[in-house]
């Protein structure tokens, strides 16, 4: 499953954010460290299910009249803070648990409301333009430390006749997430000499800070847009490539009232119905959420899920089937499952995906969508339903 962290320092709701995604009961408070332990889950990301080209909506769980839900796993760590890499605040231990991460959500408090170590200030008084850069940066020496740490080592192998620079490295960095590729893209665009023992400390810097971009790609939430003071969201949008505005509370709020049968909404609609009895106080609070959804879109959460795994990781979803005419498992499950791929995967990596008995026997595909056998290297696409005619089966 891909993986999605939630980092950024104490304070900026990515509890709150967590709770809105998975539904979990977590601790969320306004005072920095609410979280210790990292929390693990499952949230999904949104895109249109393939029913929508058939006469009947699928009908379960993952799918909501062609709304579709497609499971990723997030991690929300506690909260990082200036020189975390060197053990301030909670430490880098659980800098650690961002390793498995493909793609980090930085969750920024965009009211400017909380200091650079998460401590409640009026609203507007922190910029949080400052929030932005520490998180990449502090990832980044981690990452240099861990290298700096290693490098010994690679001196020691280096001595063998047979060492090869890029092996190595990647041996020591696969437990960061980074693959043989990632390593010789990136000895590919760095200046660097032959022999480990000449490199400086600017050199593994250099190359920590390729891998980290290379592997950990990142959106900033700008989160609390809800109360956020005027220029305070297009200062970050400006400040950084992939910016969502986002109220986590607002989404938390949504979720709670959609499960209570108060309202009628789906995670990523970009607005909502009151359809229960309410308050005037509750219509109150949900008419401010309505205001923020208006300006930005929705509340921001299912958009940073999404623009994550299907701009940033560019990643498709692929429906394996049994039957092509049904678009059906055996058990007659419309559509029963959704894998998340990289583009350029063709139908043997949606096999492996489902599994590998059915990878290593995979003998060829069938587009469902055009009932015909299709080449070893096709492409798929967003909404490719395929199936899988494998020796496995
Ligand atoms: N106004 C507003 N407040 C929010 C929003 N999201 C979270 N908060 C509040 O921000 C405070 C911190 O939220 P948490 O989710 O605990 O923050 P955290 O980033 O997990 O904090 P640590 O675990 O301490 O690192 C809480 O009081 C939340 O209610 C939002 O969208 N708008
Ligand atoms: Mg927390």
């Amino acid at each position: 499953m891909l993986s999605i962290a939630l980092a950024g320092k104490p304070n900026a709701g990515k509890s709150t954010f967590y709770k809105a995604a998975t539904m979990a009961d977590v601790d969320v408070g306004n005072y920095p460290f609410t979280t210790i332990d990292a929390n693990r889950g499952v949230s999904h990301v949104r895109t249109e299910c393939p029913c929508l080209d058939r006469e009947e909506r699928c009908g379960d769980d993952n799918c909501r009249d062609g709304k579709r839900y497609v499971p990723v796993e997030l991690i929300d760590v506690a909260g990082l803070v200036p020189g975390a890499h060197e053990g301030r605040g909670l430490g880098n231990q659980f800098l650690d648990e961002l390793s498995t991460a493909d793609v980090i959500l930085n969750v920024v408090d965009a009211s400017g409301g909380t200091d650079a170590e998460g401590e409640p200030v009026e609203v507007g008084e922190h910029d949080p333009v400052e929030d932005v850069h520490f998180v990449e940066e502090e990832m980044d020496l981690w990452l240099a430390s861990i290298v700096e740490r290693n490098w010994e080592s690679i001196e020691r192998q280096s001595r063998s006749p047979d060492f090869k620079l890029d092996e190595s490295l990647a041996d020591m960095l696969a437990g960061v997430g980074a693959s043989e590729l990632d390593v010789a893209r990136t000895l590919r665009d760095l200046e660097y000499p032959e022999d480990p023992i000449a490199w400086t400390d600017e050199h593994r810097e250099a190359l920590a800070t390729e891998i980290r971009q290379r592997t950990k790609p990142l959106v900033v939430v700008a989160n609390k847009a809800d109360i956020a003071p005027d220029g305070n969201i297009e200062a970050l949008q400006e400040a950084a490539d992939v910016v969502v505005p986002a109220t986590a509370d607002g989404e938390l709020a949504l979720r709670n009232a959609a499960q209570a049968g108060v309202i009628d909404y789906d995670p990523g609609d970009p607005d909502f119905d009151i359809v229960g009895d309410v308050s005037d106080q509750q219509r109150e609070g949900l008419n401010r959420i309505r205001g923020v959804m208006e300006e930005y879109g929705g509340t921001g959460v299912q958009g940073a899920l999404d623009t994550a795994v299907y701009d940033l990781l560019d990643h498709l979803t692929a429906y394996p089937v049994q039957n092509e005419t049904h678009w059906t498992d055996g058990q007659e499950n419309v559509l029963p499952d959704a894998f998340l791929l990289r583009q350029g995967a063709t139908p043997k990596d949606l096999a492996y995906a489902v599994h590998s008995d059915i990878g290593d026997g995979y003998i060829h595909a069938v587009d469902a969508r055009e009932n015909r056998r299709i080449s070893d290297e096709t492409e798929l696409e967003e909404g490719s339903v395929i199936k899988i005619v494998s020796d496995a089966n």
